[in-house]
């Protein structure tokens, strides 16, 4: 009898909750089940004696302690995770018979994990990375994994060279610095001698790996994967995710200094979004190519280091993920979770990839020394909803009690059971490609082409975004100590842009190029751009953070209109003052006050709002903190927001070439690169229009004089 369980949004959770612990148990027990009378206490001959060796409860407490550290991965160390759910838009069976994706009312449970790749496990998140995007769904016909970043290309091509990658771009193996950076010579010793890095590092540099939120990066499945239908069709597939808050990130001097005030920024942001009730939604998106236009481009559609470009091949939306609950224990639960790009469902199959062929060995590999052997897939967090059934057994920490007598296949003793299931029964066949040829440690031509996709993405950038990118290069090679390897990397992106080698090399001390170069390609591809690209939104302040700050003698009116209108379109306003407790308003109504300069900074908003109130507005002009305030989230490129007196506090800002809202105009709201202000006093629907659509926007780049500003 076929024993598979249909699969629903609650499933992995009440999974779960089998061996979940209840936190309200009455007495405290050793692991044995009995009570222990005495925890803080050693057993001791006499008051000054010596510990017994027959303190069974302390030694237990201590060998328990002594061995609560596993390894941690050896690259995504630092990570985040979420549960959520799946659904599909509509039936897919012409392109896949997995069978998640093919009923629009079946949720199917997901587990997914947000990580940064370089940096250890107590590393900051907001640091120049690549970012993980790992889903697992739990479908009917067992776990589907997924396992991405939130940048659609790598840097090498052939997964044997993932150690060097790794080795050289973690910290220096004699000295162990820097920690979660790029930015050191090994790094970009390994860059220089390899060219094939060249597209990813031009993402790498880019606003992609800075992002402002897990909630709102993009996910790709990078590697080239196979849909293959009932009747055993396969299309080569690329995977997308699409987050429904848009696409936005932070700037570089704004995550060096949240790295510092708070470096769980991204960790905190997923967990009380969801706390909140602010569900992150992602779409699931694919690229689909018949197999006769395999060779149909000037790429090779296997080289993991290039994208198929939207505009040859249009990314189908169809389904979303939503992501509701929190993990109830990180250990248990995001940090013992294992991925692996192997684990796919009938439907889904590989392609030969050569990035993706490593990786298929490598996590399962991993998974066998990270966690102790060969029975992960018994942690709770691991286990499929499908049944599982085979012959292996035994092993560390195995849990599965097999009945009966035999553990092979095939037998007499258990009626032949279990056995192999033909496709028709959900077995699993691959897919059945024609492959032949010699031996051989070689590549195809097209893998040669190393810098037409890295051009392809410079030309698509805004002029924003380009300028980001050539900070980022002054930072990571001024960084590098080795002189010739900081020519070289100059030398190596003229091949790319012969302009933006002469730019690098402007900040970091080495000769531009005796001949300007470049790539020819003058194609764009305005998907790549997070300014530029359809797959954004700018019309939404969903859970965007909002710094109000306030002192004794505010405008009650004033605040209460912006926070209401704030609150109206989601997002979060603090109200941050130089002490917490309570102030009071011109009027003498009061609010409690949510943070101190101490305990906060502009770099953790999105947005700063100043209500008016003469005496507020006095008192805050002569705190120093709040003058910072302002001129960092200026500087940042942050939306801020003032009425009636408070823009008397921009004014004392000092913003270099911002038109404000000046007292002729009483009625007027100016809005001037993302400053919004009015002199009226006591609510202005204009003005909420005004500052909402400004905070919508997120950043405003065009702010060029910034430089200008001391924070
Ligand atoms: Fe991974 N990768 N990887 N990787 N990777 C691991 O597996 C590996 C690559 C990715 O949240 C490891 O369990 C090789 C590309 C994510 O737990 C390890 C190669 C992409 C995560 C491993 C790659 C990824 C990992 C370390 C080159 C994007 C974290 C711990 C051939 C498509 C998953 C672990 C989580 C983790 C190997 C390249 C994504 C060592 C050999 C390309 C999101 O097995």
């Amino acid at each position: 009898m076929d024993k598979k369980r249909m699969v629903d949004e609650k499933s992995k959770d009440e999974q779960l909750e089998m061996v979940r612990e209840d936190p309200e148990r009455e007495f405290l027990t050793t692991n044995q089940g009995f009570r222990v009378s005495n925890t803080d206490i050693s057993l001791k001959a006499g008051e000054r004696g010596p510990t017994l060796l027959e303190d069974f409860h302390f030694r237990e407490k201590l060998t328990h302690f002594d061995h609560e550290r596993i390894p941690e991965r050896v690259v995504h160390a630092r990570g985040s995770g979420a549960y959520g759910f799946f659904q599909v838009y509509e039936p897919m069976t012409e392109y896949t018979s997995a069978k998640f994706l093919q009923n629009p009312n079946s949720k199917t449970p997901v587990f997914v994990r947000f990580s940064t790749v370089v940096g250890f496990r107590g590393s900051a998140d907001t640091v120049r990375d690549v970012r993980g995007f790992a889903v697992k769904f739990y479908t009917e016909d067992g776990n589907y994994d997924l396992v991405g970043n939130n940048i659609p290309v790598f840097f090498i091509q052939d997964a044997i060279k993932f150690p060097d990658l790794v080795h050289a771009i973690k910290p220096e193996q004699d000295d162990q610095m820097p920690q979660a950076s790029a930015a050191h010579d090994t790094f970009w010793d390994f860059v220089a001698c390899h060219p094939e890095n060249a597209h990813m590092i031009m993402w790498v540099l880019s606003d992609r790996a800075l992002p402002r939120s897990y909630r709102m990066m993009q996910g790709f499945g990078v590697n080239t994967y196979r849909f293959v239908n009932s009747e055993g069709k396969g299309r080569f597939i690329k995977f997308h995710w699409k987050p429904l808050l848009g696409i936005h990130s932070l700037v570089w001097d704004e995550t060096q200094k949240i790295a510092g005030k708070d470096p769980d920024f991204n960790r905190r942001d997923l967990w009380e979004a969801i706390e909140m009730g602010d569900y992150p939604e992602y779409e699931f998106g694919i690229q689909i190519l018949e197999e006769e236009d395999e060779f149909k481009f000037d790429f090779d559609i296997l080289d993991p280091t290039k994208i198929w470009p939207e505009e040859d091949v249009p990314v189908k939306w169809i389904g979303k993920m939503t992501l509701n609950r929190n993990p109830d224990n990180f250990f248990a639960e995001t940090e013992q979770v294992a991925f692996c790009p192997a684990n796919v469902v009938p439907g889904i199959d590989f392609s030969n990839d050569p990035l993706l062929q490593g990786r298929l060995f490598s996590y399962l590999d991993t998974q066998l020394i990270r966690l102790g052997g060969p029975n992960f897939q018994e942690i709770p967090i691991n286990r499929p909803l499908a049944p599982i059934a085979n012959n292996q057994r035994e092993g560390y920490h195995r849990t599965t009690i097999n009945k009966g007598k035999s553990s092979y296949f095939p037998n007499t003793v258990g009626e032949n059971l279990p056995r192999p299931a033909s496709v028709e029964e959900g077995g699993y066949v691959h897919y059945m490609e024609k492959v032949e040829g010699k031996k051989i440690r070689s590549r195809s031509e097209k893998f040669k082409d190393f810098f037409s996709q890295a051009k392809l993405f410079w030309n698509s950038m805004s002029k924003p975004e380009k300028e980001h990118i050539i900070e980022a290069f002054h930072f990571e090679i001024g960084k590098v100590k080795d002189k010739q390897i900081r020519q070289a990397i100059v030398d190596m992106f003229n091949n790319v842009d012969g302009d933006l080698a002469i730019e690098i090399a402007k900040g970091v001390g080495v000769a531009a190029p005796a001949q300007k170069g470049g790539s020819p390609i003058t194609k764009e591809s305005p998907n790549v751009s997070q300014e530029r690209t359809e797959h954004t939104v700018k019309n939404t302040i969903k859970s965007r953070k909002i710094a109000i700050l306030v002192a004794d003698g505010y405008d009650q009116k004033d605040l209460s209109q912006v926070m209401q209108a704030l609150k109206a379109g989601g997002a979060n306003a603090h109200i941050i003052s130089k002490y917490q407790g309570i102030l009071k308003s011109s009027n003498g109504e009061e609010i409690e006050v949510d943070k101190n300069y101490r305990t906060t900074a502009s770099v953790l908003y999105d947005a700063v709002y100043i209500p008016g109130g003469k005496k507020n507005v006095d008192t805050l002009k002569m705190h120093g903190d709040a003058i910072h305030f302002i001129n960092e989230a200026f500087r940042h490129c942050k939306p801020l927001g003032a009425s009636g007196e408070g823009v008397e506090l921009l004014k004392a800002a000092k913003l270099p070439d911002i038109k404000l809202a000046g007292q002729e105009s009483a009625d007027q709201v100016v809005s001037d690169k993302g400053i919004v202000t009015t002199r009226k006093e006591g609510g202005n629907s204009s003005f909420n229009e005004s500052f909402t659509a400004a905070i919508a926007k997120h950043r405003h780049w065009d702010r060029e004089k910034k430089e200008q500003v001391p924070a």
